[in-house]
């Protein structure tokens, strides 16, 4: 007897517009006359679920039968964006799909618009996440992810006179039909109260942990499809519930209000995700999250090892853990608890086992976002994983002791605990400890982490050390983003190009073909006109799909300079006011990007970009030659307009302060230029696609650190135009008279600016201009946007995952065959 109905999982298009049907009434209990855009939508969504099912029963089935070594991803972010139109490409059936619901009367792309996306992540670091899954199944690497199912993600944006506001993000209201719920692997996860000391049967002395509480994680996988393999895997993430035995009991005590109150609690510890502001530090609920969910997935993977016979010494064989950044670095402690404290496992052994298990990935050079908990916290909710990690400590410094004889400065710079003050928990040193490889996300992140932050594990454990300078995924980035780009490519050097990024290179030779690079820039155009038309319906506001579209989308931070940008934007408006008949160049600058809602000069960059783009658009003298657009609420829906039809890719940090960047490859790949400085993957983007196909301006990372040394005065950077610019800030001029408004950011500016924009502005502005230059001479112009893309192999994710496999993980792809 055949396992699978072919009737119902067939990827033909009849086979799916019945299942899309039958969806609708036994799903969704809706006739077509009634149905909502929403209903469509997650018919649509079952009916391609039904046909990931069978892919996922023939992976777990290979895995276990292989007994496959495993990948476990740590992280307490994916940043997944919506995922029907991923798997609709991944799986082979978008353009059939397409077809089938048009024949039904209705509109696809409405239908796609529908998912509500699962934003469980900030930015960079969550995205980075949701890519190497992507890579991982796209390479057929058996992999698990493992974080928390935040019932509310990253807050909604919402701009309301020029201000950011926040709303929650309720992106489960409608229902998740992408994840499956298993609550027969739920486990429970203690936290807080006391240790005691007692003898087991056998006499001997063991440490006993008495909680405070217990919560129960339960676990909602996702699956998550490889490029048209048949390979998926899946993202574990964990909802935390109330035990059913604490409700009962306290029920039973006739305490209803205690028992609810129980419940509640339990429920906060998946409620929220933490947007990445300093007030994040010091914050329980936030060391409790990272707790839940790592121990809850070191005890899946033990039973994991249990249902696969595999004996607890084989941990390190069977799983390699990455860290993504410190907020699991906690696994660390769990591991050594689990094994000696449950397992009765000799010390030496769970630690050589600890070490062997976990890689760790730093994400940041900002000091300031360096986790370290108070002790005294990190005590009560964790009382006996600092004990363990005062042990670690201690057997840590007695090696160091022996190593740098004498050096007592160097021991206490080590220390797992910080002792300047508060005492504080280290987690990147718990984390260095703790793995057996350590990686930055860049070249010159990387090299930076050696000379700066962990200086001193770097001469302890110099071999410990490497680089795996980040990617982006080209299926969701290339493929479903920009289709008519994708398509263009595929008729001029094939398809496997989604799959090998590198054969990009054969376009080199189409940049010289004027057929081809006309058809280049019809398809750049036609993505500006689809763009105009969102920012129409968004904001209101006309653009002009012949100007030059500039774009700078990621988080508003200090460091990213996004006040650099809209300074250089006002000082062009200064310039178009003085001299109405210059020669200039039409642009439309665009911003987008959420500020922590607690870090108010990113607040205040949010409403100066928004006072500008309104002064701006209201100004008759500059009309269609500046427009200024700030795109609320920017996410991986968003991303997907922007990316394809942007022309100017703004890639401004401070040097030395962007660990990587991925949008700055994702705008790379879809054909726009950079403007940039030697920061992040930006020094190898430009490497790739060449220094003439790049602008380049400012200091470098090791003239920052000079400068700075020296002591930066800004005043000695202060030329004739940025001082019409500040004075018409001042002046009160895009702030209806209020001189006061921006007065924290220019004077932060003017007086202690650790980013330096005036040392770069004179820089930037005057490499603004050869842009402006270069982008008149269309066919150069072209050109150089084509060998962008060509170029731009390197920043595969796919590349990335192959090198963690490679120098970290020691892990074999394991190919699926389809069950039937
Ligand atoms: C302020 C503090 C509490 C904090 C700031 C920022 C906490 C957490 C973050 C997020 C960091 C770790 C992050 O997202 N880093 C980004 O990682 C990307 C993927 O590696 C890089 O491309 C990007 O350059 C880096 O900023």
């Amino acid at each position: 007897t055949e396992l699978y109905d072919d009737e119902r999982t067939a990827l033909t298009k009849e086979a799916f517009k019945r299942a899309f049907l039958d969806n609708l009434l036994y799903v969704q209990g809706k006739f077509p006359a009634l149905a909502s855009q929403n209903d469509y939508y997650q018919a649509l969504a079952y009916a391609v679920r039904d046909r990931l099912l069978q892919r996922w029963i023939s992976t777990a089935a290979a895995y276990t039968k292989q007994g496959s070594r495993t990948v476990a991803y740590f992280s307490a972010e994916f940043l997944m964006g919506p995922h029907l139109g991923n798997n609709l490409i991944n799986l082979g059936i978008y353009e059939q799909v397409r077809e089938a619901i048009s024949e039904l009367g209705l509109d696809f792309d409405t239908l796609l618009r529908q998912e509500d996306e699962p934003g469980l992540g900030n930015g960079g670091l969550g995205r980075l996440a949701a890519c190497f899954i992507d890579s991982m199944a796209t390479l057929e690497i058996p992999s698990l992810g493992y974080g928390i199912r935040y019932e509310f993600g990253i807050f909604h944006q919402e701009i309301v006179d020029g201000w950011q506001t926040e709303r929650t993000d309720k992106w489960l209201r409608f229902g998740n039909p992408w994840e499956i719920l298993r609550p027969e692997w739920a486990v429970e996860v203690k936290l807080g109260g006391h240790t005691e000391q007692y003898r087991d049967e056998q006499e001997r002395l063991r440490i006993r942990w008495v909680p405070g509480k217990v919560v129960v994680g339960v676990p909602y996988d996702t699956p998550i499809l490889g490029f048209r393999n048949n390979t998926a895997n899946t993202l574990r993430l964990w909802k935390a519930e109330a035990p059913e035995s604490f409700d009962f009991s306290t029920f039973n005590r006739g305490d209803y209000g205690g028992a609810v109150r129980q419940k509640v609690w339990s429920e906060t510890l998946s409620k929220v995700l933490y947007p990445n502001d300093e007030q994040i530090q010091g914050k329980t609920l936030r060391l409790e999250q990272q707790y839940f969910f790592v121990s809850a997935s070191l005890q899946d993977m033990m039973r994991i090892m249990r249902v696969q016979k595999l004996p607890l010494e084989r941990f390190h064989e069977k799983f390699a853990v990455q860290l993504n950044d410190t907020h699991p670095a906690i696994a660390v402690a769990e591991l050594m608890r689990l094994l000696v404290d449950d397992h009765v496992m000799p010390w030496e052994q769970a630690w050589d086992i600890t070490c062997k298990t976990f890689a760790y990935t730093n994400h940041t050079l900002l000091p300031e976002a360096l986790e370290c908990w108070p002790l005294e916290l990190f005590k009560s909710v964790l009382p006996r994983h600092l004990d363990l990690i005062y042990e670690i400590n201690v057997r840590f410094l007695d090696e160091v002791r022996i190593r740098f004889y004498g050096d007592e400065a160097r021991l206490a710079r080590l220390s797992l605990i910080d002792e300047h003050g508060e005492r504080y928990v280290r987690m990147a040193h718990l984390a260095c400890v703790g793995s057996h490889t350590i990686n930055g996300v860049a070249e010159l992140h990387s090299e930076l982490l050696k000379q700066d932050v962990l200086r001193d594990f770097y001469e302890l454990w110099p071999h410990k050390f490497g680089n795996k300078t980040n990617g982006v995924t080209p299926r969701r980035w290339m493929a479903l983003s920009n289709p008519r780009l994708s398509d263009l490519i595929s008729e001029a050097i094939g398809d496997s190009w989604l799959k090998n990024l590198d054969e990009l290179q054969k376009l080199e030779p189409f940049a010289q073909d004027a057929a081809f690079r006309q058809r280049w820039r019809e398809i750049k155009l036609a993505n500006k006109v689809d763009f105009a038309a969102f920012v129409k319906e968004r904001n209101g506001i006309n653009i002009d799909p012949a100007s030059l579209f500039d774009v700078q989308v990621k988080r508003i931070h200090e460091y990213k300079r996004q006040h650099l940008n809209i300074l250089h934007v006002i000082a062009l408006y200064h310039r178009l006011r003085s001299d109405p008949n210059a020669d200039f160049q039409p642009r439309t600058f665009i911003f987008g990007g959420k500020a922590a809602p607690a870090y108010h000069m990113a607040k205040l960059i949010i409403k100066l970009i928004n006072s500008v783009a309104d002064v701006v658009d209201r100004d008759p003298a500059v009309k269609d030659r500046l427009k200024v657009v700030f795109l609320q609420n920017f996410n991986v829906s968003n991303g997907q307009r922007v990316y394809p039809a942007a022309e100017l890719s703004e890639q401004i940090s401070t040097a030395g302060k962007e660990a990587s960047g991925t949008g700055n490859m994702k705008f790379s790949m879809n054909g726009a230029l950079t403007i940039g400085t030697m920061d992040g993957a930006n020094i190898e983007i430009r490497q790739e696609v060449g220094a003439e196909n790049f602008f380049l301006f400012g200091l470098t990372a090791e003239q920052v650190a000079q400068t700075k040394g020296r002591g930066y005065r800004p005043l000695e950077h202060m030329t004739a135009e940025l001082q019409e610019v500040i004075s018409l800030i001042n002046s009160g001029f895009f702030s209806r008279g209020d001189v006061q408004m921006f007065r924290a950011l220019t004077d932060g500016l003017l007086w202690h600016d650790p980013y330096l924009v005036f040392a770069d502005f004179e820089s930037y502005s005057e490499c603004q201009l050869q842009v402006s230059q270069a982008y008149r001479d269309v066919d150069h112009w072209t050109r150089m946007s084509i060998l962008n893309s060509a170029r731009s192999g390197k920043f595969s994710s796919d590349r990335t995952i192959r090198e963690y496999c490679a120098d970290i993980w020691r892990a074999p792809s394991v190919p699926v065959r389809l069950l039937s």
